[in-house]
């Protein structure tokens, strides 16, 4: 074996020539021995200069003085263990690159991990002819491999598999493996995604038996002929002959004396692989010395002009952006973990993910293959802060960076080929363009002519085969599908037109930071609108948090700077549909209503179903509907579909019982459920569910008696204030405008964002309106002040007149609060006018009740709209009903506090003693939500442990809110979700 030189770390190759070429991660019956487990470590400020003669350093060679070092798992990251905790942190940082920008160099001050384990070869490892590779499948960012004192060689790309040959130098019985990890490598500047930095050896470490007479690797392929619904197996396989190829369940037994023998292996008629029906056939590829088992799909993905199609039908992405990510292991691979991901995916209809920005750990794919999800599996490669120099030098297009980034995607591309869930390859994330990418894009061309290729940064489509964009607005979209409107993105008329002529995908919409994204449904529409738009993928799938405490032992999850990283995105990390503690956000209810696989509508006693899936008809599903009077069911019952073929619709008549007349209020729900147990849901899941008022609902007129009697129950303070009700103390009401401001409303999650970003919009329109936040601040509308201008009382009203207005501003609002006692209770009428010119929109139109903490362990129910949040522009998922939560339980904990827990269209609401009914007036109902902390509070909080002790409960009886919009990357909420100052009025009873 050559001596291999630990090139220095500025060195842009990926690695030393000892790499193996490669290949497709197989599970064979050849023996391995897992290296995971304990190993020596110690960690060094910066690179050490401790190597040798010949580059080694002293704890590559047996008998190496051990004093003060410490134990590390193996796999994880050395920045979430013991072993460093103290002196190492995680680093977040979005687009900008923690070193200087002076490629391809990093400083000296590099955290440099010594990583040691002995382990005992055994006996069949070393048994005649058989060789021996030695498997990195994952270590941050550059490891030099010593064995025995022995060279091994070096390598890079973080999140792809390195194999080595180790076989002349193992010892029989003790071995010695001894890896350095450099945590700053040239190939740092591959890798600036959105994401912790997390150094260290993150996934598993294997010694693998090679056998005489093996198979060094295996291609397989399943196509599938649309038209005859015929299956052909492409098999390609490196290793020894004869080969034999075997599916036994479709009969199938092929042997190849030799190369020369090899074809493709006409299978006969199967089912096909899709995302709704994983059908997975097990294949067996035997060599004399090795058998791989493989299970693999039958499909065919093609591009037929502006269409993108699987098995000759178009597919639609609802998809989701994937990072790894776990709250204490970061990047390390938890199977139970992400398996209750992919489950909790598949649970809310999502149907596919991208990789992003990186290959996840190879068991993701095969739980892909098996649960159902297309896959766009990307190549680990991010550049993006080059953007800050105008992309000068950027890797992407500099020839001395040609042979890492081919590397990098030939890595990627040989070890997933298999996977029958993938259908896209995307060369990386947000890299600008260059010759680079343009030449990995023609390597997979070459390689792999099954799959179609994506890159987002290709504008002017020149290498890859999908049109796709990042967050653009709705009007982009139609211009782009439909009647165009507007110039293509960054590109001129010859290019626009060929992107105009492709398939088009979103790679990124919809940014789930916070509370968010609004319009989902919206642009669910758009997608089913235009046959060019094959959907996308939401940004992102979760909150990258890290558990951790504060010194007195509170735990919370780290975003940037909490680790106090000297440059760093702050909360940007946090904009995931489910929260760093695994609980779903509301954002997931809402993204699988708007993406339920089957539609209701109704018109009269008629109803129509139509099956929105691509595969799959309705036969696997059972609807159901429920006729509830003022929210109490008063009649149930199930329908029987008729074959509801994929993209097609039925109408049904509704049972006589589904309208029978009935006082009150008349909701119908439809519900679509399985009937059996799928690998990720028991019978009886609900995948579709939609409510609509039934016509000719009576809705209970409230009372206009007044009572005879004083306010007996009621007691008000001078100034007309409620002070206390049936003896519970209230304090109240007063108007509030100031919502605490979601991230969607601060849009500055990174800072620097909007000055990162001059002029390019990611379809936020127009960047110089500030941040809605910043607005409403400059208006004061967070310290609003209240002057009472008359307080009349009379035997059965109270009326109170209220100017409220900010400090230094000369607009407001006025309110009339009038309080009558009639027969069914106190009412409360509040007139709410605003004076003056103003010039920007409300976060919310509300009246502030404040309540005796004492109540906060009181269950609270209430009719109205549930059972989550919702906004003007995220309300798919709510249905009117009667709920019961905690109080805890009404708002979200989103990384940083912030408006929660909103639910409009109140009827009632029981809490302890207190009983508050709604009025509706020109049939608009105001909504509410409860929380221990004020507005105000909530909005000066990083984390949820820096809130103040809470000393009550308040009630926000709001008529309106501000809807949800998508800024903090992405556009603002729609006109027509806005809240804009108004006159308006709402009516409260309480009894
Ligand atoms: C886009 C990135 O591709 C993604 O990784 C993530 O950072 C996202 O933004 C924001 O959370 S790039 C942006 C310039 C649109």
């Amino acid at each position: 074996m050559s001596t291999p030189g630990f090139a220095p770390l500025s060195d842009r190759a990926p690695g030393s020539d000892t790499r193996l070429a490669p290949r497709a991660r197989l599970r064979t019956d050849a023996p391995v021995l897992s290296l995971n487990g304990d190993w020596d470590f110690r960690l060094h400020p910066a690179d050490p200069a401790d190597r040798d003669t010949d580059g080694r350093p002293d704890f590559a060679t047996p008998g190496a003085d051990l004093t003060g070092w410490a134990s590390i798992p193996v796999p994880a990251h050395w920045v979430l263990t013991e072993a460093t905790e103290r002196y190492s942190r995680p680093i977040y940082t979005n687009i900008q690159y923690p070193f200087p920008l002076d490629p391809p160099h990093v400083p000296d001050a590099n955290p440099t991990g010594d990583y040691r384990r002995m382990f005992t070869v055994p006996a069949e490892f070393v048994a005649g002819d058989t060789r021996v590779r030695l498997r990195f499948d994952g270590v941050e960012s550059r490891a030099d491999v010593w064995l025995n004192g022995h060279p091994v060689g070096w390598f890079t790309g973080s999140r792809l598999t390195t194999e080595f040959d180790v076989t002349d130098l193992l010892v029989e019985g003790d071995n010695l493996l001894a890896v350095r990890v450099h945590q700053w490598s040239a190939a740092s500047y591959l890798e600036d995604q959105d994401q912790w930095w997390l150094p260290g050896i993150f996934r598993d470490v294997t010694l693998l038996a090679r056998p005489a007479a093996g198979l060094d690797n295996v291609t397989v392929i399943g196509d599938l002929d649309p038209a005859s619904g015929h299956g052909e197996l492409r098999v390609d396989a490196v290793g020894s002959f004869p080969i034999t190829v075997r599916i036994p369940e479709l009969g199938v037994e092929e042997t190849w004396a030799g190369p020369a023998d090899v074809a493709p292996i006409a299978v006969g008629p199967v089912d096909a692989w899709t995302s709704e029906t994983p059908r997975l056939y097990d294949v067996q590829v035997a060599a004399p010395g090795e058998i791989a088992t493989l299970r693999t799909g039958f499909r065919r993905v093609e591009i037929v002009g502006d269409r993108f199609l699987v098995n000759g039908r178009p597919l639609t992405f609802r998809g989701v952006n994937r990072h790894e990510t776990h709250p204490d292991l970061g990047r390390v691979f938890d199977e139970a973990h992400v398996r209750r991901d992919l489950e909790l995916m598949k649970r809310h209809n999502v149907n596919a993910l991208r990789t992003s920005h990186q290959p996840p750990h190879w068991r993701t794919l095969e739980l892909c293959d098996e649960l159902g999800l297309w896959v766009v599996l990307e190549c680990d490669l991010e550049t993006h802060g080059f953007w800050e120099v105008d992309w000068r030098d950027n890797p992407a297009d500099d020839p001395q960076w040609r042979e890492a980034l081919l590397d990098r995607i030939s890595r990627t591309v040989e070890r997933d080929v298999n996977h029958p869930s993938i259908v896209l390859w995307s060369l990386g994330n947000e890299s600008g363009t260059g010759r680079n990418l343009a030449e990995m894009a023609a390597w997979v061309h070459d390689r792999d002519p099954s799959r179609p290729v994506h890159y987002e940064g290709d504008y002017d489509g020149s290498y890859t085969d999908v049109y796709s964009r990042m967050y653009p607005t709705l009007e982009e979209i139609s211009s782009i599908c439909g009647e165009q409107t507007m110039a293509v993105h960054e590109i001129g008329p010859a290019a626009g037109a060929r992107q105009r002529s492709r398939p088009f995908v979103m790679c990124e919409y919809a940014h789930a930071m916070g509370n968010g994204p609004g319009s989902l449904a919206d642009y669910e529409e758009a997608i089913d609108t235009f046959d060019r738009s094959h959907g996308g993928f939401i940004w992102e799938w979760r909150d990258h948090g890290l558990r951790t405490h504060t010194p007195d032992g509170t735990e919370f999850f780290a975003y940037g700077g909490d680790f106090g990283e000297v440059v760093h995105d702050g909360i940007f990390i946090m904009d995931g549909l489910v929260l760093s503690d695994d609980t779903p956000s509301p954002a997931l209810a809402e993204l699988a209503a708007v993406w339920a696989p089957v539609r209701f509508a109704l018109d009269g006693d008629r109803l129509t179903v139509t099956n929105r899936r691509g595969f799959r008809a309705l036969d696997d599903l059972t609807v159901g509907w429920t006729l509830e009077s003022d929210g109490r069911t008063v009649d149930s019952g199930e329908l029987v579909l008729p074959d509801v073929a994929p993209g097609t619709s039925v109408t049904l008549p509704l049972p006589a019982g589904a309208l029978a007349v009935e006082s009150g209020e008349r909701f119908l729900t439809f519900t679509a459920a399985s009937t059996e147990d799928e690998s990720w849901a028991s019978a009886g899941h609900v995948v579709a569910r939609q409510q609509f008022p039934v016509a000719g609902s009576r809705v209970p007129v409230p009372s206009r008696r007044s009572a005879a009697g004083s306010f007996a129950d009621a007691e008000f303070d001078r100034a007309g204030s409620l002070v206390s009700w049936r003896g519970l103390p209230v304090a109240g009401p007063l108007v509030e405008l100031w919502r605490a401001p979601t991230e969607n409303d601060r849009l500055d999650g990174q800072g620097s964002y909007e000055t990162a970003y001059p002029g390019l919009t990611h379809g936020r329109g127009d960047e110089s309106t500030p941040a809605s936040a910043d607005r409403w601040r400059e208006r004061g509308l967070h310290r609003l002040t209240h002057r009472t201008l008359s307080v009349e009382r009379s035997g059965d009203a109270v009326v109170r007149r209220v100017r409220t207005m900010a400090a230094n501003a000369a607009v407001g609002v006025d309110s009339i609060l009038t309080w009558t006692r009639r027969d069914d209770g106190l009412h409360l009428r509040a007139v709410v006018v605003p004076f003056g010119t103003w010039d920007c929109t409300w976060p919310r139109l509300g009246l502030r009740f404040d309540l005796p903490a004492s109540l906060a362990a009181e269950p609270v129910s209430w009719f109205g709209t549930g059972p989550d949040e919702s906004y003007a522009d995220s309300a798919s998922a709510a249905v009117v009903g009667r709920f019961t939560a905690g109080l805890d339980e009404l708002t979200v904990r989103y990384a940083r506090p912030q408006e929660s827990g909103h639910r409009p269209g109140l009827r009632e609401l029981d809490w302890g003693p207190l009983h508050l009914a709604t009025v509706p007036l020109q049939g608009h109902r105001p909504g509410f939500s409860l929380s221990r902390w004020t507005p105000q509070e909530l909005s000066v909080a990083g984390h949820h442990h820096e809130l103040p002790d809470s000393d009550r409960v308040v009630l926000m009886v709001d008529h309106a809110q501000h809807g949800l919009g998508s800024r903090a990357c992405g556009p603002d909420v729609l006109p027509r979700y806005a809240l804009w100052p108004q006159a308006t009025d709402l009516e409260i009873v309480l009894r």
